[in-house]
């Protein structure tokens, strides 16, 4: 899942793909570098992020959609917490809803129930403006093991076919480097569920903790490696910048993996 963000405050990539011609060229060359999905997103969920308008998200999110699809059929993801920027990015042809906020809205759930597409449900404590003060858990893992059975349920009774959920327990989202590092070490334990596993960790702070490197561009080898211990882990989808690289890793990794 390669990630295109149409936002001028992006964490890593802010402000570069925010013209539909730019944004449409780079997800070609996503789609060159062995891309499966474009994940475009409206706006930025990085720690301390402002809110956006429905009416911003969409003027940013759709012209784009509607011209990836316009040249391709590749799969798109709408990166969006909003059930409003949602139905409007299926209409104009994303296939899969990526909710950093698990489909808490009011009205997220009723919105997917009937767009029957797939949803990616991850695990926020907190919101991005305050989520990194000070996250806590008991227990990482169980807490947010409880976390996926409780919005499993809430998806199901509202109508969303289990089949179509995927998990992610969104790494550096309220989060210390510690709880990133359980749940990188331990993402096989979602396996319980038997449904997709996502995982995010491009270029996220907590690799640049790790390899001591400020700066997001910086962290591409870093991003690599967190990508391949997390597809041996038992993550399906990888949500990256850095499609190429990743692709090659995985490559090997899927070899080792299918002996
Ligand atoms: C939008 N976004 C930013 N980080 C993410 C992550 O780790 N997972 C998912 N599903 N979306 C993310």
């Amino acid at each position: 899942m390669a990630v295109l963000n149409t936002t001028p405050d992006s964490f890593s990539d802010g402000g570069q793909f925010n013209s539909p011609a730019t944004a449409v060229a780079q997800a070609e060359l996503m789609m060159q570098q062995g891309a499966d999905i474009i994940d475009v997103g409206g706006e930025s969920t990085r720690p301390g992020a402002a809110e956006v308008s429905i009416d911003d998200e969409l003027r940013r999110v759709l012209p784009v959609i509607e011209a990836i699809r316009r040249s391709s059929d590749i799969c798109i993801s709408i990166d969006t917490s909003k059930p409003e920027v949602m139905c409007a990015a299926v209409d104009a042809g994303a296939n899969i809803i990526n909710d950093v906020n698990g489909l808490r809205a009011e009205g997220a759930l009723a919105a997917c129930a009937q767009l029957n597409v797939p949803v990616c449900v991850m695990h926020m404590q907190g919101e991005p403006r305050t989520m990194q003060a000070d996250p806590q858990y008991q227990n990482v893992i169980d807490d947010i093991t409880q976390f996926f059975e409780q919005r499993i349920q809430a998806c199901v009774e509202a109508g969303i076919k289990r089949e179509n959920i995927i998990l992610d327990p969104g790494f550096g989202f309220g989060k210390t480097l510690q709880h990133n590092l359980q749940l990188l070490k331990n993402l096989q334990d979602f396996q319980v569920f038997d449904l997709p596993l996502l995982a995010g960790l491009s270029r996220k702070s907590m690799l640049g903790q790790i390899i001591g490197d400020e700066l997001p561009e910086n962290r591409l080898h870093a991003s690599v490696a967190a990508a391949v211990l997390a597809r041996v882990n038992g993550a399906k989808i990888l949500r990256v910048h850095d499609v190429q690289a990743t692709r090659d890793a995985l490559k090997v990794c899927d070899a080792m993996l299918s002996l």
